[in-house]
């Protein structure tokens, strides 16, 4: 009697002192994703919280004995209020990690918040090489516009294109474009005629492409942020670019498959470079694709889609390799030199940069079954952001 008393009160004793760490185990962890949900750049938002959703119900929403709670937050692509709803998911809801960031003063104005409260911060959508720089706790699941821009400078004089105008939204993306393009463009024997700056926001393309006819180059190289692809496409045909024998070339963000199968036949042909088309042959991609729009109402799936979705990625494996326990420097550890297949292909966060290695790839608007797609025609595997090289 006396030893089964004993051994029942040992037991009990155990159960009390492993009590308060199974409750802190099963607090949940939290993602504070701040995107544009409204205003000039809601579709980045749309695709970024759909695809987070989708990798959690395909996942599940347990991580090593954790819930995972996603807070989303709409920052209307205005910095100050990223800034704010930062400082307020890390001080008033004690967020894990902080994810999002539709454009880069968006991820700029966050960064200092990352590094003061050791919060790592999964950058899903902008893209400006310098971003990664801007705080050691920053790691990058979108691409950096150096990163495509170069393969252009590549392909166009390759193929019969010997002068160039550049047309890029006037801020951080547009001035890596431009800088990167141009530079590779020259060292190849080409020749930039004009470089052209459009503000960010509410852009008017009809004068700058006046001065394009004007400049009669062989083409037109082309960077504007996601969302803005359609009204450059429509103003291009309208003003008869391309019966004047101006080619339109650009980065993946101008035929952006989000809004690519509502530009029409005007797009057919038009070759750029990326990182990610939802026509990419592979059986993850295809699966992915199915999912998303499956999910949302036959809304297909974009290269910010799919930052948010390996962003989730990067986020619960590093979860797990802490075993459920988190803190921003483990964390941030368990983030670094991950490798994966993601829809767009093979890909490496970089230990050293915390930026993304990855293939991109040449593509040209064509028509399957009907629908606008970009077909990828080429590919350079392994791509490091040049911007980090200098
Ligand atoms: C950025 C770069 C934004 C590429 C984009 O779309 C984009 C950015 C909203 O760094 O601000 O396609």
């Amino acid at each position: 009697m006396k030893r089964r008393h004993l051994i029942q009160v040992c037991g009990l004793t155990a159960v009390a002192l492993a009590a308060p760490l199974a409750l802190a185990q099963s607090a949940p962890f939290k993602i504070g994703l701040v995107l544009p949900m409204t205003g000039q750049q809601a579709s980045t938002g749309r695709q970024i919280e759909a695809a987070a959703r989708l990798y959690m119900a395909q996942n599940g929403d347990t991580v090593a004995g954790r819930k995972i709670e996603l807070i989303v937050k709409d920052d209307t692509s205005l910095p100050d209020v990223t800034k704010r709803l930062a400082q307020e998911l890390i001080v008033n809801d004690k967020v894990d990690v902080l994810a999002g960031m539709g454009i880069t003063p968006s991820a700029m104005a966050t960064a200092p918040l990352a590094t003061q409260s050791k919060t790592p911060l999964v950058v899903m959508a902008a893209a400006t090489s310098s971003i990664t720089n801007a705080s050691p706790y920053i790691v990058r699941t979108s691409f950096t516009l150096p990163q495509v821009s170069v393969a252009m400078g590549d392909w166009a004089p390759k193929n019969g294109i010997k002068s160039v105008v550049t047309l890029v939204s006037d801020y951080g993306p547009g001035n890596d474009a431009e800088k990167y393009f141009s530079e590779r463009f020259a060292l190849n024997g080409g020749k930039v005629i004009e470089k052209l700056r459009v503000p960010l926001r509410n852009p008017d393309f009809a004068p700058f492409l006046q001065k394009v006819r004007d400049a009669k180059p062989d083409a037109l190289f082309v960077f504007v942020p996601s969302g803005a692809g359609a009204a450059v496409m429509k103003q291009f045909a309208e003003r008869g670019m391309d019966k004047a024998g101006i080619k339109l070339i650009a980065t993946g963000d101008v035929t952006d498959d989000d809004q690519l199968n509502d530009m029409g036949d005007g797009a057919l042909g038009v070759v750029t470079t990326h990182h990610y088309s939802a026509d990419h042959n592979s059986a993850l991609n295809k699966k992915f694709v199915e999912a998303f729009e499956k999910a949302n109402k036959g809304m297909r799936p974009n290269f910010m889609g799919v930052g948010g979705y390996d962003g989730m990625r990067v986020i619960y494996e590093a979860l797990k390799s802490t075993k459920g326990k988190g803190g921003g420097d483990a964390l941030l550890a368990g983030m670094k030199g991950q490798v994966f297949e993601s829809p767009r292909g093979q890909v490496l966060i970089d230990a050293q940069t915390r930026d993304i290695v990855q293939d991109v790839y040449l593509r040209k608007v064509e028509k399957k079954n009907g629908q606008l797609y970009n077909v990828e025609f080429d590919v350079i595997k392994a791509v490091k952001d040049p911007g980090k090289e200098k």
